[in-house]
């Protein structure tokens, strides 16, 4: 397969002005007529190249005319017409097949559904296109279906016409006035109910909103539509942006490569993401819907109005768009509680992507396929960028730099360096070593010693910073970014940051943060009484592992008056706990101490609490191992969970009791926090495998209003105490098996378990009638779970590398996109021991051996044996 380069990027030599299609929808197949008014960029005759994937073409016709059919040419990727002239209307014809698409890019049916997923690559399975962003073109679709099997037919833009024929099949005529590139087009036709609301803009515009879903489903979209209304006033309220058409369509499908689609008026989203009430949803799945169905509409000024050159550049719309999300989601709910969740995706998923084979810049340089760029790395660590940067400008600077983007690039396709320009306009430092940001991978660290003496009431902290290798062995250069430090007194309060001699310019200091800039740094703070407690990297300001001295942990976990850094403490000291017990010590009666400390304190905020109560994940404990040792990390995390639950016995069953209230239902921070502290102490409680324990899980799933509360005891009660948990797990079977999101809990619950019989009982499950492998959303809950699953995908014996390799050969037929998803999970092959190596190899080879293989999978499997 071929690579592509940002650096041999050229501007297309044509533009399409603007795009008339029509598609005509039949059982069998879809026609599609597809108009372009091109234009020639230079004066010199030149051909024109359309992107095609998998299309059977009709008819190519130059205006109006039927060409000769060496006038063109074609092959699997193009379709290239010789010389079109400086501007012409091209009219190309296909014939499409979307019930047998089960890439689901392109056109295809889900359910009865038809709709469409075009972004990356998807528009030129549907037609021939100048398929890239930099094609920002005016569209007008027509959809002519029957109207029995297709009463709902829509796509971008508004609706200017729709009307009926006599043989029982209609119309409607959608125009969306925005020049758009191609991967914003969308198209939905079938049978679908719907809810509607409106919003009136602060410009005073009237907007219909409107949420297709399956037909009964209705009322689970009630959530979805308060989050658009919120997510819509919060971008008048903080950023000034307004929608701009007067209809909003969200559509829901079961079938959906990714969670969402920003489609330029009309967002398609796995319905994952739209459908949620308290018996089907989680507390976790109605935080979800809020931010990702603010993050499509999000998209609308940063991805729709102000798109991409190139893909690139992909990480200019989706980096901002986190953040956007992330800053709405905050202000929807507790501001240290979202920090965490967000610092908590970013150091499971991203920090273990950029230490391993397929680390990448948040801007990539090449790519084979673009697919497999869609990355932790280019959204939450995008994301983290464009926190450093709102960091160093400050909240109205910042505002005035989004402003001044807006302002001046809006209709654009732009780059990342136009991104940074309107930065750099309202920035207090010169952006250009920030930048590095965007060329360089891996996570730096940084490590900090500090000495103080009570003499002269001086503290001196020293910063070094470690900039790894790029994955090619390149050198890398020391970054530039804000550090948020405090210094604190006995009682926790904040004391005045004195800085002396001669550290450079720190224009920031006033706003408590330091800027970092070279590899090692020096800083000497004065007039302090007596030894101050460290608080650094206040609110995970700069996305880097940070490494401090442990003396004041325990302080900082009691007292720190930023929320992320007490959590930080939390972390650390649980690791280091765990890591003494890896190397056979005893847990540490401080440890237990400080832990009963926060199951104690009444003042805290309960989602807090819960999440202070936490202990790092496998994931986590296995990025500061230098070979991964699994099973070590496994046994002594259970080990550390039962000696928590035996000192605090008393102490959580009380709390579980008092939280344990039908009182506790709801959406509110507070109902939310007290299922979410409850669960926590039951999975401490449980650990004992006691019949207490058991029996307060068996009665939370039976007496549960919640789907969170009767989700969390099941799966507590199948991976602890598989007998007791098989006639809730047939209850839950057989309440939900039509439920097919419910039933990917379920199929989780399954994968996820440490019992020895799990990989059996995965096998049986993808035997089950409710289970479809061309259904993402079951694929992930099922074979994705069992790939993340450190007890069983890492069998001693092998079997778990060998059933995921089998699972990605037959994806790959398939969906490859899914596929290619999947092969991420031998990520970790570098840092194994060899015995594991050799198995993960083994594995590994057999798929790079297979037939056929797709450049998806390709490109992931090649550059983790590489
Ligand atoms: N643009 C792909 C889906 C998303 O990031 O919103
Ligand atoms: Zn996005």
């Amino acid at each position: 397969p071929k690579t592509i380069y940002l650096k041999e990027y050229e501007a297309p030599a044509y533009h399409i002005l603007s795009t008339e299609l029509t598609f005509e929808i039949f059982e069998e197949h879809t026609l599609v007529i597809n108009r372009m008014a091109i234009k020639r960029r230079g004066d010199v005759p030149v051909p024109l190249l359309l992107d095609g994937d998998d299309l059977e073409l009709l008819c190519v016709k130059v205006d109006d005319v039927k060409i000769p059919t060496d006038a063109y040419e074609r092959n699997e990727e193009t379709l290239t017409l010789f010389d079109p002239g400086a501007e012409a209307t091209v009219q190309v014809v296909t014939k499409i097949y979307p019930d047998k698409n089960t890439a689901l890019e392109g056109l295809y049916r889900s359910g009865g559904i038809y709709c469409t997923q075009c972004e990356p690559h998807g528009f030129r399975r549907i037609t021939y296109f100048i398929d890239r962003p930099d094609n920002m073109s005016v569209f007008t679709v027509k959809v002519i279906a029957e109207q029995s099997v297709c009463p709902v037919l829509l796509s971008n833009g508004n609706l200017e016409e729709e009307g009926s024929f006599p043989d029982g099949r209609h119309y409607a005529l959608w125009k969306d006035p925005f020049p758009k590139p191609s991967y914003l087009f969308a198209l939905v036709a079938g049978d679908l109910g719907r809810i509607s609301d409106n919003f009136t803009t602060a410009e005073g515009n009237e907007v219909a909103l409107h949420i297709y879903v399956d037909k009964g489903n209705e009322p689970r979209a009630d959530h979805a539509m308060r989050s658009l209304k919120a997510s819509m006033r919060w971008d008048e309220e903080t950023y000034g942006r307004s929608y701009d058409l007067s209809v909003y369509n969200i559509v829901a499908v079961d079938s959906f490569n990714m969670g969402a689609m920003e489609n330029k008026g009309l967002n398609i989203f796995n319905s994952h993401y739209v459908l949620a009430d308290e018996e089907t949803a989680t507390d976790a799945d109605f935080l979800g819907i809020e931010s990702v169905i603010a993050h499509e509409y999000f998209h609308n000024w940063t991805g729709n109005r102000i798109t991409c050159r190139d893909w690139f550049q992909l990480t200019l719309k989706e980096g901002l768009t986190v953040f956007r999300d992330q800053s709405f989601s905050a202000d929807m709910q507790s501001e240290v509680v979202q920090r965490i969740r967000d610092v908590d995706m970013l150091r499971e998923r991203q920090f273990p992507e950029d230490a391993g084979p397929t680390a990448h810049p948040i801007k990539p340089e090449q790519y084979i396929e673009i697919n497999n760029f869609y990355t932790a790395t280019v959204y939450e660590k995008g994301s983290e960028v464009i926190r450093m940067l709102h960091t160093i400008l400050g909240e109205k600077a910042w505002r005035a730099a989004m402003d001044l983007y807006f302002e001046t690039f809006d209709g654009q396709a732009v780059r990342t360096e136009d991104f940074l320009w309107a930065m750099q306009q309202h920035s207090p430092i010169d952006l250009a070593q920030f930048a590095l940001w965007y060329s360089q991978e891996r996570t730096p660290s940084l490590c900090a010693e500090h000495s103080y003496d009570p003499a002269s009431g001086r503290l001196t902290l020293k910063l070094e910073q470690i900039v790894p290798d790029a994955v090619d062995g390149r050198k890398q250069q020391p970054y530039c970014m804000p550090l948020r430090l405090a210094l604190l007194g006995h009682a926790g309060e904040e004391l005045p940051l004195q800085l002396e001699g001669d550290t450079g310019a720190q224009p920031l200091l006033e706003r408590g943060i330091l800027l970092i800039t070279r590899d090692e740094e020096s800083f000497t703070f004065g007039g302090l009484a007596s030894e101050p407690a460290l608080s650094l990297n206040r609110h995970f300001g700069a996305p880097v592992v940070m490494e401090y001295p442990q003396e004041d942990v325990m302080n900082l976990m009691r007292f720190d008056s930023d929320g992320f850094v007490r959590y930080e403490a939390a972390q650390s000291f649980a690791r280091s706990t765990l890591e003494a017990m890896m190397r056979g010590e005893a847990v540490s009666p401080q440890f237990l101490e400080s832990f009963k400390h926060i199951l104690e304190d009444e003042s805290l905020d309960l989602q807090f609490k819960a999440q202070l109560l936490s202990l790092p994940t496998v994931t986590m404990l296995m990025q500061t191992q230098q070979t991964v040792d699994v099973h070590a990390i496994l046994e002594a995390s259970d080990a550390l969970r039962r000696e928590i639950a035996v000192a605090c016995e008393a102490t959580m069953r009380h709390l579980y009791a008092l939280l344990h209230r039908p009182a506790h239902m709801g959406l509110e921070a507070e109902s939310i926090g007290a299922r979410a502290l409850k669960n926590r102490l039951l999975g401490y409680l449980m650990a004992q495998q006691d019949a207490e324990s058991i029996d307060s899980a068996m009665a939370q799933y039976e007496e549960s209003h919640t789907m969170t509360d009767r989700l969390a005891a099941l799966q507590l009660l199948h991976h602890g105490a598989p007998e007791a948990a098989e006639a809730p797990m047939r209850d839950f079977y057989e309440r939900y098996s039509g439920d097919m999101l419910v039933m990917t809990k379920y199929f989780s619950v399954i994968a996820s378990s440490p019992q020895p019989d799990t990989l059996s009982r995965v096998r049986a499950a993808m035997e089950d009638e409710v289970f479809n492998i061309k259904v993402p959303n079951l694929v992930r809950s099922l074979i994705g779970s069992f790939a993340r699953n450190p007890y069983h995908f890492h069998a001693y014996d092998g079997s778990g590398y060998a059933f995921v390799a089998e699972q990605i050969i037959a994806l790959d037929a398939i969906n490859p996109m899914i596929a290619a998803g999947l092969s991420g999970a031998f990520k970790t092959y570098n840092r194994l021991n060899a015995h594991s190596r050799a198995q993960m190899r083994d594995a590994l080879e057999k798929v790079q051996a297979h037939r056929g293989i797709s450049k998806n999978v390709y490109e992931i499997v090649g550059k983790i044996l590489a």
